[in-house]
């Protein structure tokens, strides 16, 4: 045969080779490329070739050594990888790395403590729309036509189609709509988000949190009031709290109180958050006003009521000393995680 042939059955052959393992490559390469194989065979021969062949069939022959070299390569190669990936060991048994967890925001964990409490004392939780009409907020609250939070400055108007649409200003509205279809006793209490049109600040915000509580039944009265906000401020903030009730107005009782507890941050000595006076406001209340009643038909000649509200913000205030409401609207992760603890 002469060299040509040789080359191209080489050529052939290797092209066509194919391995099992690496063992099997280690042999195809002991064939061609060692030192008595096809190859190094061609190459000594190449000694007796010729003068004037020795450039083409040198080419040649420099090219099929470079040919079953990448060749060899790629198939080693391809065992190599296979290796790699059973020298892994992939556990496919094993649960999948767990993903972080959040924590529960101190707004939900402080409104869950006080419906605990209030549960415990015999309310059932309503809940109502964010968006709502004027009668829900207002007017059926006894609120005067000319009352300031009715002002675009105070209240978030969305529309008059035909009734004024509005964001809620207080959960009250929710309760106004449990009144129109429940026959009393009513028991409920109230949470949700409600908003007022301020400028934000450390001090207030667009939006905050609510829970209000409604009682209506014959004969309530004020000292029932009385002593089941004694008994919230017990739980809420220990067995030692004391409660005071002072005068206030709002337009949906009469007769209307702010309640203070005494200050459990200084106990009573005289701080920063009870600006030195031992107490601190924590909500309002008062007897639900006749002309509330009579709007949602109810007879206010058979049934009385109480009601109280208090912002969710003020009471986590309290709790946990944050100092700046912006706090709680902003998720800074690293905020919400100091209350990991309290879940
Ligand atoms: C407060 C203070 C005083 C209140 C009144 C009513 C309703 F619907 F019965 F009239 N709900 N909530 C009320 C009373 C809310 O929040 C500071």
């Amino acid at each position: 045969m002469i060299m040509l042939e040789k080359i191209k059955a080489i050529k052939e052959e290797i092209a066509a080779a194919q391995a099992v393992n690496k063992e099997a490559v280690e042999q195809l390469r002991i064939k061609y490329l060692s030192k008595k194989g096809a190859v190094s065979e061609l190459m000594s021969e190449f000694r007796n070739v010729p003068a004037e062949q020795k450039r083409e069939l040198g080419q040649k022959i420099n090219e099929l050594k470079a040919f079953v070299t990448e060749r060899i390569a790629r198939l080693k190669e391809s065992f190599e990888l296979a290796d790699e990936v059973a020298a892994d060991d992939i556990d496919l048994t094993r649960t999948a790395s767990p993903l972080p967890l959040g924590t529960r925001h101190p707004l939900s964990l402080v409104k869950k403590e006080i419906l605990r409490i209030f549960a415990g004392m015999g309310f059932t939780i309503a809940e109502g729309p964010e968006i709502e009409d004027d009668w829900h907020v207002f007017e059926s609250l006894n609120f005067p036509p000319d009352h300031p939070a009715r002002d675009m400055q105070d209240t978030f108007f969305i529309g008059r189609t035909p009734v004024d649409v509005l964001l809620r200003t207080h959960t009250s509205s929710v309760q106004t709509r449990v009144m129109e279809h429940t026959r009393p006793p009513i028991r409920i209490v109230c949470p949700g988000r409600v908003y007022r049109n301020e400028a934000i600040s450390a001090r207030a915000h667009c939006f905050f949190h609510q829970v209000e509580g409604l009682y209506i039944d014959k004969n309530v009265s004020f000292a029932d009031l009385k002593q089941v906000l004694l008994g919230f401020a017990r739980q809420m903030f220990g067995p030692e709290t004391k409660i005071r009730l002072r005068p206030s107005y709002f337009p949906f009782t009469e007769p209307s109180a702010e309640m203070d507890i005494s200050c459990d941050i200084c106990g009573g000595k005289g701080c920063g958050f009870c600006k030195y006076t031992g107490w601190v406001e924590i909500l309002g209340c008062g007897m639900v006003d006749p002309n509330v009643l009579k709007a949602c038909g109810i007879d206010p000649e058979v049934y009385s009521g109480y009601a109280f509200g208090m912002g969710i913000e003020r009471i986590t205030n309290l709790k946990y000393k944050v100092k700046d409401l912006r706090m709680f609207s902003e998720n800074d992760v690293r905020f919400l995680r100091e209350f990991e603890a309290a879940h």
